[in-house]
């Protein structure tokens, strides 16, 4: 009787370190997965579904969304695109297609909002295949667009859409906001390996400005931010915005991944609290359809003081290659005979060196 408890006993044991290695095996979760709290030193707004009025004067909202597609022929409800970026004073956008989607939210922001708003766009697209993403930012009139800092130089293909940078001032605060798409990937390993990189990223933008200490990395990253891919505390801190379990990705039946999210470091000391804006009102299909399949991640950034104080006068060295627009490639010249509405390359690189509107 004893002997038999005992081969139990033991068996038991075994069958449950058996299921457990196999849901290791095959859920593909990294051994590392959990939130720690700790590691989030903004307060965490969560999902904020309507926003106040009067934020305080010294307080700015910036957010990364990704538009889904922005600026292709496609059924976006601009209008909607507009009442979303009008509750942020500056916005990182991923998945821009031409600056046409840009302008239009833009036009329709100047239309509908007392403040003047602008838009920059990256010098020119990229992604490995025939399909490429431009990065663009949206801002109102209490944003100083200073200067862009280029793409990060990608010599060994890192990154499928490589990295891209510009500073701006909002009140006392300079910080360089860096923008990245990262690859979507058939499998988790693709995407941790690419995100493996981002200490690269912030290395080379907190080296490219010396007297800028306040990098700001915001994007879709698809993962979410407490994978170990992310192992950035070492450097300067650097730690994400967003609770890393606050989903930001859009399903038909509700929010589903956290995939979205914002890094700063000790440097940024004037993030107070972030959180992701939840515009869906549960029509889920309806807004993946017409507006996107993410909602925007925010942070909230008290603008009276910069501890890096120097101010803004920035040298910095774009790589020689990057000054030149690409031509419009196929894909574009589709577009422009869908839309009939023609770009002009020449423009957009003006657009990038002074952040005017035409
Ligand atoms: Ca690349
Ligand atoms: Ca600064
Ligand atoms: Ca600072």
């Amino acid at each position: 009787m004893k002997n038999l408890f005992i081969r139990r006993k033991y068996s038991m044991k075994h069958i449950i370190s058996i299921v457990l290695s196999l849901l290791l095996i095959f859920s593909n979760i990294p051994l590392v997965f959990k939130v720690n709290e700790k590691n989030v030193t903004a307060t965490q707004l969560g999902h904020v579904k309507f926003f106040e009025e009067d934020i305080s004067k010294h307080h700015t909202r910036i957010a990364s969304f990704n538009a889904l597609h922005l600026g292709w022929d496609n059924d976006k409800d601009y209008k909607k695109m507009a009442s979303i970026i009008n509750n942020f004073d500056l916005v990182g956008i991923e998945e821009v297609m031409s600056p046409k989607g840009l302008e239009e939210v833009v036009n329709i922001l100047n239309e509908v909002s007392t403040s003047k708003w602008s838009y920059h766009i990256s010098n020119k697209k990229v992604g490995r295949s025939t399909y490429k993403e431009y990065y663009g930012y949206i801002y109102n009139d209490s944003v100083d667009f200073i200067c862009s800092n280029g793409f990060y130089p990608d010599k060994n293909d890192l990154f499928e859409r490589d990295p891209y940078g510009a500073t701006f001032k909002i009140g006392k605060v300079d910080f360089t906001y860096v923008l990245l798409h990262s690859i979507f990937g058939d499998s988790k390993e693709v995407r941790m390996k690419e995100n493996s990189n981002l200490d690269k990223v912030y290395n080379y933008y907190q080296n490219n400005n010396k007297i800028e200490d306040d990098i700001i990395i915001g994007g879709d990253f698809n993962l979410s931010a407490d994978y170990p891919a992310f192992d950035l505390t070492k450097i300067d801190k650097i730690n994400y915005a967003l609770n890393p379990v606050l989903k930001t990705s859009i399903g038909n039946k509700g929010l589903v991944s956290a995939y979205d999210n914002i890094f700063y470091s000790k440097h940024t000391k004037e993030i107070i609290s972030a959180g992701a804006y939840d515009f869906t009102n549960s029509n889920f299909p309806s807004i993946r359809k017409t507006v996107s399949d993410h909602i925007p991640v925010f942070i909230v950034l008290d603008t009276s003081e910069d501890d890096d104080g120097i101010g803004a006068k920035i040298v910095i060295s774009v790589p020689k290659e990057q000054e030149n627009i690409e031509e419009p490639s196929d894909i574009d010249a589709i577009i422009e005979k869908n839309t009939n509405i023609t770009e002009d390359p020449v423009h957009v690189i003006k657009l990038s060196n002074d952040g005017l509107e035409k």
